[in-house]
């Protein structure tokens, strides 16, 4: 495995079949409602060979999109694609099964065993959820296999925990009341997640949508449909009752906008671009004011100081970039150096990446797949081209990786300065940008200049430089000496334009449930 070229060339087939590609509504597995019923002898009157007949179902049986293999740049499937007709279906399924139950009166233990027993129906899938995770993304199959797809159990086992803990207050007001303080689900969530993460993501907004009650619509990324299927196939073998999650399939500017602006969803959660961040709001807002949280764009600083082991510093700000082919929101994607170690960090970052193994990502091995899309793709090289335009030096990389599929190469730019766009856009790829720095103040200043706060990263053994830092720094997450810890229980989310609100942890049941104070009057207050 010397080059991707190599590894293109021969493609490793996965051992799997696709065999989920409707929309899940209401329990069932359905065909987009778009495009009339084929009628069911109408291939055999015409006698037409099977592709056609295949041909012919696509256009009649409801719309499909294809979903595409990043290595090969060639179609996986055709998958349902859900439009305004199927978020309604969707959202009235999830309606009823919100309104007449018995998801949010079944007793939180109830939920909590369904949620148990899909946690370990996910460990008995892994391999086949890990292998659609990474045909449809082009992240590693190690990478799915041994860190996503039992990051994703452990968090239905964590919001399992909390279905039967959630519970709300007494409050002594004044006069003769009993005030009960009800925390209730919110009602018919509508989620919108992208394809960096599609099974994290899926986890991180229906784990506690699902433990506190509520029922779901969910979109997933046009890139990457698949594994979410499955995800939600397993979920109704776990006794989900019908209607409770409905997964739809398909674009932002159609299913999308449908969900964010449905009249009967109640609460919208999104993660994805800043952009659309915006527009879903904005959609929110006009049609039924339905409360939104948000998880955006990044461009997080990882600071390097003086006193930093170098060469641990080396590794994790190359993983805080690199990781996932640098499609994390949270990447540390502008590396901060201290001036008296700034040039070892930058030959030693340089050799990293040199060594950074690129290939077919179900190759044992390789660090680094694809890009998920050719958008992304030829968004990262745009990217390339602008940071050699503005001056920035490249010290390695800055090329596509083979001749198919959506490589590239490791990319670091080194004496980044701050004006240029490499260091204030979101890249979302391969392409680490180095700057200097001389003093503390400087650094939180320039870390803070930035309209995005998701992350940060801090590398210092003096708890003078640490305390300091990670209280200047305006980001939902401070990385001491480490990078990219998720943990079911910390809490995740941006200031700035990184969005708002809180995912995972506590904070997150917030997001998915209604406050109702009960005020009785006592009738006889002189006991
Ligand atoms: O994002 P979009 P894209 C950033 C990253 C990336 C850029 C563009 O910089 O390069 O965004 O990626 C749905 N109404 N992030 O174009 O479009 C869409 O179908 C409702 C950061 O893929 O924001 C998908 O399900 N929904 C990010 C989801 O929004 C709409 C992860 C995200 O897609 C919609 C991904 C609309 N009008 C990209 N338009 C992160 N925070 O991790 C699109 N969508």
């Amino acid at each position: 495995l010397s080059t991707a070229a190599e590894a293109v060339a021969e493609p490793i087939k996965p051992d799997i079949s696709i065999s989920l590609t409707k929309l899940l509504i209401d329990g069932k597995f359905v065909d987009a409602a778009s495009g009339g019923p084929l009628s069911d002898n109408f291939s055999i009157s015409l006698s037409l060979a099977d592709s056609h007949v295949c041909e012919l179902e696509r256009v009649f049986r409801g719309k499909t999109f294809p979903t595409i293999d990043p290595r090969t740049e060639e179609i996986i499937a055709h998958v349902a694609e859900g439009d305004v007709e199927d978020v309604n279906r969707a959202v009235k399924a999830a309606r009823r099964a919100f309104d007449k139950g018995p998801w949010p009166k079944m007793t939180p233990y109830e939920r909590s065993k369904i949620l148990l027993r899909f946690a370990d129906l996910i460990d008995k899938h892994s391999d086949e959820l890990a292998t659609l995770e990474s045909l449809d993304s082009g992240k590693t199959y190690q990478q799915s296999r041994y860190a996503e797809i039992p990051t994703m159990a452990r968090l239905f086992r964590y919001y399992a925990g909390w279905a039967d803990k959630i519970h709300g207050l007494t409050v002594p007001a004044d006069g003769p009341h009993s005030v009960q303080i009800l925390h209730e689900p919110i009602g018919v969530a509508g989620q919108i997640i992208p394809w960096n993460f599609p099974l994290l993501m899926f986890s991180w907004k229906v784990g506690p949508a699902l433990a506190c009650g509520n029922t779901i619509v969910l979109k997933t990324a046009e890139q990457t449909p698949l594994s979410a299927l499955l995800a939600g196939k397993l979920l109704y073998e776990a006794g989900l009752p019908e209607g409770v999650l409905n997964i739809i399939s398909g674009y932002g500017h159609t299913a999308g906008a449908a969900i964010s602006s449905h009249m009967d969803i109640d609460k919208l959660a999104f993660t994805g671009s800043t952009e659309v961040g915006k527009i879903v709001s904005q959609a929110a807002a006009a049609s039924n004011l339905k409360p939104v949280t948000l998880e955006l764009g990044g461009k997080s600083p990882f600071i390097i100081a003086e006193d930093a082991n170098i060469d641990h510093a080396v590794e994790v700000a190359h993983f805080a970039l690199f990781f996932n082919q640098g499609q994390c929101c949270c990447a540390g994607s502008r590396t901060f150096v201290h001036e008296s170690i700034y040039d070892e960090f930058l030959e030693k970052a340089k050799a990293r990446a040199l060594k950074r193994v690129v290939g077919d990502p179900f190759q044992n091995g390789v660090e680094q797949g694809p890009q998920v899309s050719d958008e992304q793709f030829d968004k990262v090289l745009g990217y390339i081209k602008i940071g050699q335009e503005e001056g920035a030096r490249l010290l390695t990389g800055g090329d596509r990786f083979g001749q198919k599929g959506y490589y590239i190469k490791p990319t670091i730019f080194a004496d980044v300065q701050d004006g240029m766009r490499i260091s204030r856009e979101e890249i979302f790829g391969p392409v680490q940008a180095i700057t200097k720095y001389k003093t503390l103040s400087e650094v939180i200043q320039r870390a803070n200049d930035t309209t995005y706060g998701l992350a940060a990263g801090v590398f210092s053994k003096n708890i003078d430089t640490v305390n300091t830092l990670s209280r200047a720094l305006r980001v939902g997450t401070v990385w001491v000496n480490c990078y990219d810890v998720f943990d079911a229980a910390i809490p995740f989310g941006g200031y700035k334009m990184s969005g708002h609100g809180r995912e995972k942890g506590i904070y997150s049941l917030n997001n998915y449930l209604q406050v109702k104070a009960v005020v009785t009057s006592i009738k006889d207050p002189a006991w």
